[in-house]
């Protein structure tokens, strides 16, 4: 690592996820001087961070990877859902392949940057230490650029409700992303396991084996999808490849990124037997097809939402022995429309519950009161003895790694103090007062709705293509304008609540957590429309933007 506290670098990446690696890779290309700090001790973000048993990601191989051949073209995959060491592997082959690490300070967590108006460039603090769980010996160093790219994804802060009693807990306790990386050992022991998102929902199938008793606390059921896991042959590695170049259109065409798209047909236009047929389909294909490769309306029309969770439902509870436990984890009711929280994919995850030693806990209906020193006591007055208690308790997403940071303007306001009552941006890249400021898989962006690697490809051309113009046309300065943050963020929700989507209370209107304004965290029109936005902008002499 070869940092130079003196220099004033081009850009100043911060994160070393699929977003930041992709720009120090490209801008570095295009001849920009650029430098990456990263908290962790790997490349990875997310795959860094989630290190809890069982991660893994649920976008099909072989789309979850950059569209670069040189990256491509050697990289072997082993599972349709590639688990965390495999994608690990992934973000060391792609290091070796563009030699990122040269660049990169690690154990460097940015803590500050603000907008140094008089010298016309970002000055950043970065707190760094001795890495991996145990933190020591924290330095402060700074580093100054003419631009700064946030690329500290939608999952980098937790979120750990406050029950009460906490501190009083004897035993371990972790939170999914904030899981030892050399693991803990949960042979025999007894478990309890709060929220039953995706990263719920993955501890709970991967450790059952091991614990002595789990105690699965659950509020909201997951519409959780079977996985449909397969081995990745030789041979399929090899069809990825020669089918690359079809690939690639497609992944860049497609609503989400993906290589399916939604259904075109209309769900109560169908016949009965031929919804059924799609259905069925689409269930056993495996993975999120049931969710974003079905009727088009599903996520819009309540009517045929009700369809779609019917059929969940039946499938879901002829998997369930005791007629309880599957109305807990498959309500006859729906709590949510079909789709509206984040579907996840499973791998014998209900099947789970069919074990004496598994209980699930409706702490909707039974609240957990408070933690004690032997575990979590819930309304109903019984008290679940537990020796280790996993928080898979979601995150503060999409805004909440962005504003961690102490990140000031021009007028010395905080990026947190000016998203209070709301986050505003520009196209989800940009943010009026922060000059030279560009945010990556952010917020008002396609961000949870596309993968990782496509929207950082997507943002990362477009952003390269900026800088370049005003390297070019020697301008120092972009920053939008109000009139066009406030249409976009306008926009935005409007988009936000054309489907079901806003009626849901989650994580993807930052609803999970407490005093958060309720809005459309995500640009929901879907990842082609949203590069039409982009373009269109840049194409008219970046419209909506004032560059000097
Ligand atoms: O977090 P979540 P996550 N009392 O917010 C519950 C990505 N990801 O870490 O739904 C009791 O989804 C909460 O309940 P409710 C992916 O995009 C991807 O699981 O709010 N429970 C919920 O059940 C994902 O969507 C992968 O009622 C409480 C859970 O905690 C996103 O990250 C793997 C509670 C939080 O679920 C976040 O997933 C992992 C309380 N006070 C993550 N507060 C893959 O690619 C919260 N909960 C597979």
């Amino acid at each position: 690592m070869v940092f130079d506290e003196k220099k004033e670098y081009d850009a100043i990446i911060i994160g070393g996820g699929f977003g930041g690696v992709y720009h120090l890779h490209h801008l570095r290309q295009l001849g920009f001087n650029v430098h990456m700090f990263e908290a962790g001790s790997q490349l990875g973000g997310v795959w860094y961070w989630n290190c809890y048993p069982g991660a893994r990601v649920d976008t099909e191989c072989p789309v979850y990877q950059f569209t670069d051949s040189e990256i491509f073209k050697d990289f072997k995959w082993t599972e349709r859902y590639p688990g965390r060491d495999e994608l690990r592997r992934y973000f060391d082959h792609v290091d070796k392949i563009w030699d990122l690490k040269k660049d990169i300070s690690f154990n460097s967590r940015v803590t500050a940057a603000h907008w140094n108006k008089e010298a016309t460039r970002w000055d950043v603090t970065v707190a760094q230490f001795q890495g991996g769980s145990q933190i020591k010996g924290i330095t402060e160093i700074t580093a100054h650029a003419k631009s700064i790219l946030c690329c500290t994804g939608f999952a980098s802060k937790p979120y750990t409700p406050p029950f009460a009693g906490m501190d009083k807990f004897k035993g371990q306790m972790y939170h999914t992303s904030e899981w030892p990386q050399e693991g803990i050992d949960l042979k025999g022991k007894r478990v309890g396991v709060i929220g039953t998102g995706a990263s719920g929902v993955q501890v709970v199938q991967t450790i059952f084996p091991d614990v002595k008793e789990l105690t699965v606390f659950q509020r909201t059921p997951n519409y959780a999808l079977p996985m449909g896991q397969t081995k990745i042959t030789d041979e399929r590695n090899q069809e990825f490849k020669d089918q690359y170049p079809e690939m690639v259109k497609k992944i860049k065409s497609t609503f989400a990124g993906f290589l399916y798209d939604f259904d075109t047909g209309e769900c109560l236009k169908a016949t009965e037997e031929e919804r059924r047929e799609l259905y069925e389909r689409l269930y056993t294909t495996g993975g999120l097809h049931f969710w974003l490769g079905t009727y088009q309306d599903v996520l819009k029309n309540k009517e045929a939402n009700d369809t779609a969770y019917k059929f969940w439902r039946e499938k879901t509870i002829a998997r369930i022995n005791n007629k309880e436990t599957a109305e807990i984890l498959a309500p006859k009711v729906a709590p949510h429309p079909y789709g509206t929280k984040r579907v996840s994919l499973e791998n014998g995850y209900f099947e789970v519950f069919n074990r004496d030693n598994a209980h699930v806990v409706n702490v909707k209906k039974n609240p957990i009161e408070t933690f004690t020193a032997n575990g979590i006591k819930t309304a109903d007055g019984k008290e679940h003895e537990l020796d280790v208690i996993v928080l898979a308790t979601g995150f503060d997403s999409i805004s909440g790694g962005i504003t961690l940071i102490d990140i000031r303007g021009e007028d010395g306001t905080s990026l947190k103090d000016k998203w209070a009552q709301g986050v505003w941006t520009y196209l989800g890249m940009t943010s009026v007062g922060f000059p030279n400021m560009f945010m990556v898989y952010g917020p008002q962006a396609p961000t949870a709705f596309a993968t990782g690697p496509s929207s950082a490809e997507m943002q990362g051309e477009w952003i390269g293509k900026c800088l370049t113009h005003m390297r070019d046309q020697n301008l120092t300065t972009i920053k939008p304008t109000p009139e066009a943050e406030d249409e976009w963020r306008t926009h935005v929700n409007d988009v936000g609540k054309m489907g079901l989507f806003s009626d849901t209370e989650s994580w993807y209107f930052g609803t999970n957590i407490p005093g958060k304004p309720k809005e459309a965290l995500n640009y929901m029109a879907g990842m082609p429309m949203y590069k039409q936005k982009c373009w269109e902008s840049a194409n008219n002499g970046y419209r909506g933007f004032v560059m000097a």
